[in-house]
C-alpha cells in the first residue's frame, strides 16, 4: 500500500530532502486566488464576508457574532463523556503550559547599566478554528490555554458556520469555547475569516463587528494559509499548518499493529496527510504493510486514508540502521514524529527537527492530539527544522528596557561616538557628547 524508498546503499553523508516522500503545497498560486475575496473584506467588511459565506458554506448570515446564548446552550447540550474528555484535556494543557511561562530578567552590564527583557503578552489574539471534513474542539484548548496563560487582553474565535448547526460554528466547539470562558466567536470561515480577524470588520448591525487583532493562529485548509500569509505584516501570523504528519522510527522491538493504527490515525484528517515509517527492520515494514491491508478497510473513513496512505507524500523508507534512520527523520523533520525502538528515549534527545516526538510504545500521536498536555497546532512541511510549535511564547513578546546612569553613560560614550564616526552619523554620536558638556573622559 505504501511506496518504498530504499535508501540501505545510499551515501551515508546527509540524507538529501528530496529523497524523502513529501507532497509540495503551492500556497503562493492560491494566494492570488484569494486576493480580491482578502480585498473585498478589507473594503466592504460584512458584506463581503456574508457574500463569501454564502458562496462557499452555502450558509447566510444573518450576524456575525455568535450570540452568548448560543454559546451557552452548546455547554449545555454536551454530551456529558465528551464534557469530562475536554475538562481533562484543558487541565493537562493548561498544565503544562504554565511552565512556559517567561520571567523577566535584568542583567547587569557595568555598575550602573541594565539592561531588563520583559515579556509582554499581545493584546488581542484571533484564533481560527476549522470546521471541514473534521470538527476540532480539541484545537479550541490548544489554541485557547497557551493564550490565555500568557495573559492576552482579549481572545476571539472564528470558525466556518455549519449548516448542520442553524448558522452557526459546531456545536461541540462552541462548547469547548463555554468552557474555557471566549465569549468573543464569530461564525466566519475560510480567507474570509482570516481577513476578517487581521483588518476587522463591521457587522450585520451595530455591535455585531469584530475588532482587528494582533496575532491570528489556528490551523486551516490552504485557503486560510493563503489568507494568513497575505495579512502576515498586518498582523503576527503563528506557523503556516499545512496537511497533517506523521513519521515512525522504529525497530524490530515495534508493533506492527500499533505502528499501522498510528499511521493510520494521522492519514485520517486528510487525503493529503503524509504517513511516513522509518525503520532498518524489513520484516517490520513487511508486517506494517499487512496490518495496513486488514485494518484501513475495517476503518470508518477508509478511501481517505487510503488516498493519504497510497500518495507520493507517504511511504515506508529502509534505512541500514538506526544512525541513518536518525538523519532521516532529522532531514524529513516531520510535524509528528514517533521512537518505537530499544532505547527510544536516547533516540529521542538525538532528534534536532520534529515539531513533537512521541517516545515508546505508549505514546501515540492521538494521546498527543488530545490529552498528553503537549501542544497540537505544530509546525508542518519540514518548518520544524526552523519552528517550534503553538505555546504561551507564541502569544508573547519582549522589549528591553535599558536603564543607564551617568556614570555608565560616560563610561561607554566614547564607544558610542567611535562606531556613529565610522558609520558617518555624526548625530548619533553627539547625542551622546551633549550630555557631557566637559568632554568624555
Ligand atoms: N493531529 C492534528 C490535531 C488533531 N487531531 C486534532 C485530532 N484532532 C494536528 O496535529
Ligand atoms: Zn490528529
Amino acid at each position: 500500500m505504501l511506496n518504498r524508498i530504499d535508501l540501505r546503499s545510499a551515501a551515508d553523508a546527509a540524507v538529501p530532502r528530496g529523497l524523502l516522500p513529501r507532497a509540495q503545497l503551492d500556497v503562493s498560486v492560491a494566494t492570488e486566488t484569494i486576493r480580491p475575496l482578502v480585498e473585498a473584506v478589507r473594503e466592504h467588511g460584512f458584506s463581503a464576508i456574508r457574500e463569501a459565506t454564502e458562496r462557499f458554506d452555502g450558509v447566510r448570515l444573518e450576524r456575525l457574532r455568535v450570540p452568548a446564548e448560543a454559546i451557552a446552550a452548546s455547554l449545555s447540550a454536551l454530551e456529558p463523556d465528551v464534557r469530562a474528555a475536554l475538562e481533562e484535556a484543558i487541565a493537562r494543557t493548561r498544565k503544562v503550559h504554565a511552565d512556559q511561562r517567561r520571567h523577566d530578567v535584568t542583567t547587569q552590564v557595568s555598575p550602573g547599566g541594565t539592561v531588563t527583557e520583559r515579556w509582554l503578552p499581545v493584546s488581542r489574539v484571533g484564533l481560527y478554528v476549522p470546521g471541514g471534513l473534521a470538527m476540532y474542539p480539541s484545537t479550541v484548548v490548544m489554541n485557547v490555554v497557551p493564550a490565555q496563560i500568557a495573559g492576552v487582553d482579549a481572545l476571539v474565535v472564528a470558525s466556518p458556520p455549519q449548516k448542520e448547526n442553524g448558522g452557526l460554528p459546531d456545536a461541540r466547539v462552541l462548547a469547548a469555547c463555554a468552557l474555557l470562558g471566549v465569549d468573543e466567536v464569530y461564525a466566519a470561515g475560510g480567507a474570509q475569516a482570516i481577513a476578517m480577524l487581521g483588518y476587522g470588520s463591521t457587522g450585520a448591525v451595530d455591535g455585531d463587528g469584530c475588532a482587528p487583532v494582533d496575532v491570528i493562529t489556528g490551523p486551516g485548509n490552504i485557503w486560510v494559509t493563503a489568507a494568513k500569509r497575505l495579512l502576515r505584516g498586518v498582523v503576527g501570523i503563528d506557523a503556516e499548518a499545512g496537511p497533517t504528519e506523521i513519521a515512525i522510527l522504529a525497530d524490530d522491538t515495534a508493533d506492527p499493529v500499533h505502528v499501522a493504527a498510528d499511521l493510520i490515525s494521522q492519514a485520517e484528517h486528510d487525503p493529503l496527510a503524509a504517513s511516513v515509517l522509518v525503520t532498518p527492520s524489513e520484516a517490520l515494514a513487511g508486517a506494517v504493510e499487512e496490518a495496513l491491508g486488514r485494518m484501513v478497510a475495517a476503518t470508518k473513513h477508509t478511501d481517505r486514508i487510503t488516498t493519504s496512505l497510497t500518495g507520493e507524500q507517504s511511504g515506508i523508507v529502509l534505512v541500514r540502521d538506526l544512525e541513518q534512520g536518525l538523519r532521516v527523520v532529522d532531514a524529513y523533520a516531520a510535524e509528528h514524529l514517533e521512537i518505537q525502538t530499544r532505547d527510544a528515549r536516547a533516540w529521542a534527545m538525538r532528534v534536532r527537527n520534529a515539531g513533537a516526538i512521541f517516545v515508546g510504545a505508549f505514546a501515540p500521536v492521538s494521546l498527543g492530539d488530545y490529552c498528553a498536555g503537549s501542544n497540537h497546532v505544530l509546525p508542518t512541511g519540514g518548518c520544524a527544522r526552523h519552528q517550534s510549535g503553538l505555546s504561551v511564547q507564541s502569544f508573547l513578546k519582549n522589549v528591553h528596557i535599558v536603564e543607564y546612569d551617568e556614570p555608565a553613560l560616560r563610561e561607554v560614550a566614547a564607544h558610542v561616538v567611535a562606531l556613529a564616526t565610522v558609520e558617518d552619523l555624526p548625530a548619533h554620536g553627539e547625542a551622546v557628547s551633549a550630555r557631557f558638556p566637559g568632554g568624555l573622559s
